[in-house]
């Protein structure tokens, strides 16, 4: 599995909702061929899974696989608080050639933080690719400290974590202590800051459409160019900015969309894609031509 800037995989839907087969294919490509992204982690937030049913998370999964077509390293974010979905995704992963599976936190009710950590134990022991763990508080409701998070990273089939948090002492420790492990960061907002302590890594949604700038940010840091890498990583906060501003989804879409990757519509709860948000995505697309990749 490769190192370095994986796209949190934005999903395609048509007008019914679905998984758009077309939709699907341009934006796996977009990010292989325009932005280069070393990964794809498909079915993560961005990707909507939490708004998706079981048969759409799977047809996903296996759509992006076989549009990679091997050309790139492939996670399955498959969490969710039912067990039977989680293994069923993990060996339809398996079968589909992902390198690893990648399971956010149990959400919604106030688990105990050791029945998270039998959680994991158990799809780790069951899962037949290496697990991720997805660590996201702000948005899963789900927090365990850096005590449960360490006891989990010495299981072997636990290959790293997705730490999109912003306890960056906690993240130092845990890297420190497991040399072997993968730290992939998750906030496109703190890419550097994390890249700093040793990450091996970043996932996140605004690589879509701005991954070579993720991925200077990412060399540049790991070969001691800080003013290179401060000058990426403030291109990429101005375009964090312009997506949070509007609307992260469907800014990111209607950017997308913008540039030619026909990916729909959010998926309900979210709302439609507005004047306002295509608005920001035609001023970040902007933006990302004065910027230049160089
Ligand atoms: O995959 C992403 N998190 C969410 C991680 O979408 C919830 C990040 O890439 C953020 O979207 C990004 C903007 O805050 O850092």
């Amino acid at each position: 599995m490769r190192k370095g800037i994986y796209s949190a995989l934005v999903n395609a839907f048509d007008e019914s909702g679905r998984p758009s087969r077309e939709g699907m294919r341009a934006v796996v490509r977009y990010n292989i061929e325009r932005m280069g992204v070393d990964g794809l982690y498909v079915n993560g937030s961005t990707g909507e899974n939490m708004n998706m049913g079981f048969e759409d998370r799977m047809t996903t999964l296996r759509w992006a696989a076989e549009d990679a077509n091997g050309e790139c390293s492939l996670i399955a974010q498959i969490g969710s608080n039912v067990i039977e979905d989680i293994l069923a995704l993990a060996r339809a992963a398996a079968d589909a050639g992902y390198d690893a599976v990648s399971a956010v936190t149990p959400i919604y009710y106030q688990f105990a933080p050791e029945e998270v950590v039998s959680w994991y134990r158990r799809i780790a022991d069951e899962s037949p690719l290496p697990l991720i763990l997805y660590f996201i508080p702000k948005l899963s409701g789900t927090s365990i400290g850096r005590g449960e998070l360490s006891l989990l990273l010495e299981h072997e089939n636990i290959a790293g974590v997705k730490f999109t948090n912003t306890d960056f002492f906690a993240l130092e420790r845990m890297r420190s202590a497991f040399p072997e492990k993968l730290f992939f960061s998750g906030f496109d907002e703190m890419l550097l800051s994390a890249a700093v302590l040793g990450t091996d890594g970043a996932i996140g949604s605004t690589y879509n459409i701005i991954g070579p700038w993720a991925k200077k940010v990412f060399a540049a840091a790991q070969a001691g160019d800080l003013e290179t890498a401060r000058r990426y990583q403030g291109a990429i906060n101005a375009a964090v900015d312009i997506l949070l501003g509007a609307g992260l989804f469907p800014t990111l879409k209607a950017a997308l969309a913008e540039a030619g990757v026909p990916v729909g519509e959010c998926r309900a709860p979210m709302g439609r894609i507005e004047e306002k948000h295509r608005a920001a995505a035609r001023a970040l697309l902007g933006f990302r031509e004065r910027f230049g990749a160089e």
